[in-house]
């Protein structure tokens, strides 16, 4: 009998997840196509500096999902279901502000944290948990009758819950284990084909569109999967003429000659899809609800807190040019203008302003140049370095989200904007509630990066023998 490493586990999670999906969401398989096509014809272009940011079978085998929970007791299981998979909760977004739009939900995404575990297979699942005691949102009375709906139900089943426990502490499961545990964690996550009550759901999608989504139904569903690609440009344009209609915009940073950052994604809205629905009269019949949809994203330099500020100040700006008429309304266009104003380049210059996340390999070549082979025993700044070609600096990729794209997301799948009350304030969540919730420390992203780049500059000094400063 062999034995499932946590890494094998969650490759196997995915590839399952992708299966039932694309069964699901037949577009989804017209996405995973052409992505691949899009990356593999990105590599032809590019060559080896394609892989920059990841390698090739990596990329392609990469995804993202959604899914969405009802109460801290099943965000606290699901918790236990992802790290079977040696996935952790990382990061805190509250997207209840972050909208225009009712998004009564506040998230983490559990993903792998060390550099090997990512290399091997990254999958993470941006986690959403129902703020449903938020009074913006809900009332006194249905805050009560959410509560009580949600208890009511089972999520993950008990065999579930152990086997993944069992599979955490082992680190790893034999395979007959393994199998059911897969098949369990899979099917957790299909879509139900049980009665959704009319009434209720229709009273909670009133409030909003994601609410009647988690706690309008008895099970939770993947929301979407998301394939990544190298050029989602490219991507946008083959899926349009396909005729697949996109959002208008692609979320996140502009396409510009320059280093590519954070994060770019964006998404088509799903069919409709047979449900049944169950009436006050008692009465039964089919019906259809239009809540999941496909999405796309590219991936780039994480950014240090500095050059997260100036992410924001630059949204903020491209904001402010757009409320002053500038670039005829389109968004890209006035934000381009802004990344050419205000960020670097150049890797290397996002890597010497300590804006963005780098990892270290040293260049024998200039190494020789400039220090006739050898640095041993002496001091030199990371910067000098840089300057001169010695150590190269090699993106650390972002592995996160954001919120405002998060929540541009949510808000391109719903169709009515619901309702909150402002007059009233909201519940407070934070990163230090949300570990409360999760039942285990949710990690700050920056540390992971932080982490990661202080081991190779670490890396770097040995190397050398020299003291790095
Ligand atoms: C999650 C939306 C956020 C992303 O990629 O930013 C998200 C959801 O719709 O449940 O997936
Ligand atoms: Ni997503």
């Amino acid at each position: 009998m062999s034995f499932l490493e946590l890494w094998q586990l969650r490759a196997e999670f995915a590839r399952r997840l992708s299966l039932m999906y694309g069964e699901e969401v037949p577009a989804y398989n017209t996405l995973v196509e052409v992505s691949t096509e899009v990356n593999e014809d990105f590599l032809k272009r590019k060559g080896a500096e394609a892989e920059r940011l990841g390698s090739i079978s990596r990329v392609t085998a990469e995804r993202h999902g959604a899914i969405r929970v009802g109460s801290a007791k099943e965000m606290s299981q699901v918790a236990r279901v992802f790290a079977a998979f040696g996935m952790h909760p990382v990061g805190f977004y509250d997207l209840r502000d972050a909208s225009k739009s009712s998004v009564p939900v506040v998230s983490t995404a559990f993903r792998p944290v060390d550099p090997d575990e990512l290399a091997k297979n990254p999958f993470r699942v941006f986690t959403s948990m129902l703020a449903a005691d938020d009074p913006r949102f809900f009332s006194p009375e249905l805050q009560e009758q959410l509560r009580e709906f949600i208890r009511a139900r089972t999520l993950f089943p008990e065999e579930l819950l152990e086997l993944a426990d069992k599979a955490a502490a082992n680190a790893g499961l034999e395979a007959d284990e393994a199998g059911r545990l897969l098949d369990l964690a899979t099917a957790a996550f299909k879509l139900s084909d049980d009665p959704v009550d009319y009434v209720w759901y229709k009273k909670l999608e009133a409030v909003s569109a994601v609410a009647s989504d988690i706690g309008g139904v008895t099970t939770t569903h993947i929301n979407h999967l998301t394939p990544r690609v190298l050029d989602i440009d490219d991507l946008y344009a083959r899926m349009e003429a396909q005729g697949i209609t996109m959002i208008d915009e692609i979320q996140g940073p502009p396409r510009w000659d320059g280093p590519d950052i954070l994060l770019r994604q964006t998404s088509f809205r799903a069919l409709s899809e047979d449900r049944i629905f169950r009436f006050e009269d008692g009465t039964v019949a089919p019906g259809e609800l239009r809540v999941r949809f496909g999405e796309v994203e590219q991936r780039g330099i994480a950014l240090t807190p500095a050059g997260r500020d100036l992410y924001d100040r630059m949204v903020a700006e491209t904001d402010r040019r757009l409320a002053a008429g500038e670039g005829n309304g389109v968004r890209v266009d006035v934000a381009r203008g802004v990344w050419e104003e205000y960020l670097p380049r150049t890797e290397k210059e996002l890597a010497v302003q300590k804006l963005a996340y780098f990892t270290y390999s040293v260049d024998e070549d200039a190494l020789n140049s400039r220090y006739g082979g050898s640095l041993q025993g002496r001091t030199a700044s990371l910067d000098e370095l840089i300057e001169n070609g010695v150590a190269v600096p090699e993106p650390i990729v972002y592995e996160d989200f954001l919120p405002r794209s998060a929540a541009g997301i949510f808000q391109s799948n719903l169709t009515d904007e619901g309702t909150r009350d402002d007059t009233r304030t909201g519940t407070d969540y934070d990163i230090s509630v949300m570990s409360q919730i999760v039942g285990r420390p949710v990690a700050d992203p920056n540390e992971l990066y932080q982490r990661q780049q202080d081991a190779s500059m670490h890396a770097l000094g040995e190397s050398l023998g020299a003291d790095i400063t």
